[in-house]
């Protein structure tokens, strides 16, 4: 299997953010990429660049005006002779004004993020561009006939919706990988989202379509983040009504429950009869992640990769979470290799 890799990543780095009360390094780093590059190098897969595509290829899931804020928000807060980490202080929450954009950066920033944990440095733009093109050449090559395609994503993508950035997301990679597949070759998409964390910003890209089934298991918003989306009365709506499916599971959740869940999920994908898979593939379900509550262990992500593996599909595999960075690699190879072990 191909792997697609960006060494801007690492211009993503220095972040803080918000938790537990106080600011501390972001458990999203550089290094994950690293294990998980050495894990895959060690298992034969084969690495490539991501391609260029034009802005436009953006805005088929992101408006335009906040691609732009991405674009140009750290040069604005340096222009105000300001250095480090951006996090916003405050949100339109309920009774506030949302229907006008504040002028300037800080109100900017709370306009278009969700939470305090998510910092834009100088190179977070470089490096969230370079994932969303890593997810796009995956794509790409599925389309021109690869059966399946990993794409090293870093920063990861499945909170950032249309206009909002949050969950260390800023632009959507694995939304950009199912439009990227529609565009180009395939009608209907199944996006299967495994991170532990519900992937509220997907969620709301497709919400309305029929043409994207949503399925995403995860722990439950009652006590884990990203706590507003996520429960399993959320089905979509309009056209998309019904074409959305949460599984909450419970903290502590096991393999044994988390197969079950699985397995519900890929029933529902059977029948949606896709042509093409993508797969938000986060190992933060993994029982020494340190912002996680399920119980995953390392021998059970080859059981992932085969079920996934068992519905036959062109599939484009993303990378969204996952902080156990000591086991990161050995976890994802554990996915990767034991799909790319089904008969071609
Ligand atoms: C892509 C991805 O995995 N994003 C996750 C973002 C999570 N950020 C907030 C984490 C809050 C964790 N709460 C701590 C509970 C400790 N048991
Ligand atoms: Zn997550």
């Amino acid at each position: 299997m191909i792997f697609v890799y960006s060494p801007l990543h690492a211009r993503h780095d220095g972040g803080k953010e918000l938790y537990r009360g106080e600011f501390v390094p972001t458990f999203e780093t550089p290094a994950r990429v690293g294990h998980i590059q050495a894990a895959l190098q060690a298992g034969g897969f084969e690495q490539a660049p991501p391609r260029e595509f034009p802005e436009s290829r953006l805005h088929r899931v992101h408006d335009p005006d906040f691609v732009e804020f991405l674009r140009t928000a750290f040069a604005r807060w340096h222009a105000e002779g300001r250095e480090g980490c951006m996090l916003p202080s405050g949100f339109p929450a309920r009774g506030l004004r949302r229907d006008r954009k504040p002028a300037g950066i800080s109100g900017s920033m709370g306009y278009y993020a969700f939470d305090a944990s998510t910092p834009i440095m100088e190179g977070t733009w470089d490096a969230a561009l370079a994932a969303a093109h890593s997810a796009m050449t995956a794509a790409a090559m599925v389309s021109e006939g690869k059966s399946a395609v990993y794409a090293l994503c870093r920063p990861p993508g499945h909170h950032a919706s249309r206009s909002v950035y949050g969950g260390y997301c800023y632009l959507n990679n694995a939304a950009l990988a199912v439009q990227y597949l529609i565009d180009e070759s395939y009608g209907r998409i199944a996006l299967l989202d495994i991170d532990y964390h519900h992937g509220n910003g997907s969620q709301e890209i497709f919400w309305e379509r029929d043409d994207v089934l949503f399925v995403s298991l995860h722990g439950t918003p009652d006590s884990e983040y990203p706590y507003f989306l996520g429960y399993a009365d959320e089905r979509g709506a309009g056209r998309g009504a019904g074409y959305t499916l949460n599984l909450p599971l419970p903290l502590g959740t096991g393999w044994d429950s988390y197969a079950s869940a699985l397995d519900v999920a890929l029933e529902a994908i059977r029948g949606y009869a896709p042509d093409a898979l993508v797969v938000s593939l986060g190992v933060d379900t993994f029982e020494r992640d340190p912002i996680s509550g399920f119980k995953l262990a390392t021998r059970h992500y080859p059981l992932i990769g085969s079920r996934l593996a068992g519905l036959g599909l062109p599939t484009v595999l993303v990378q969204e979470g996952g902080y156990a960075v000591a086991e990161i690699g050995a976890n994802v190879a554990g996915v990767l290799g034991a799909f790319a072990a089904r008969p071609a």
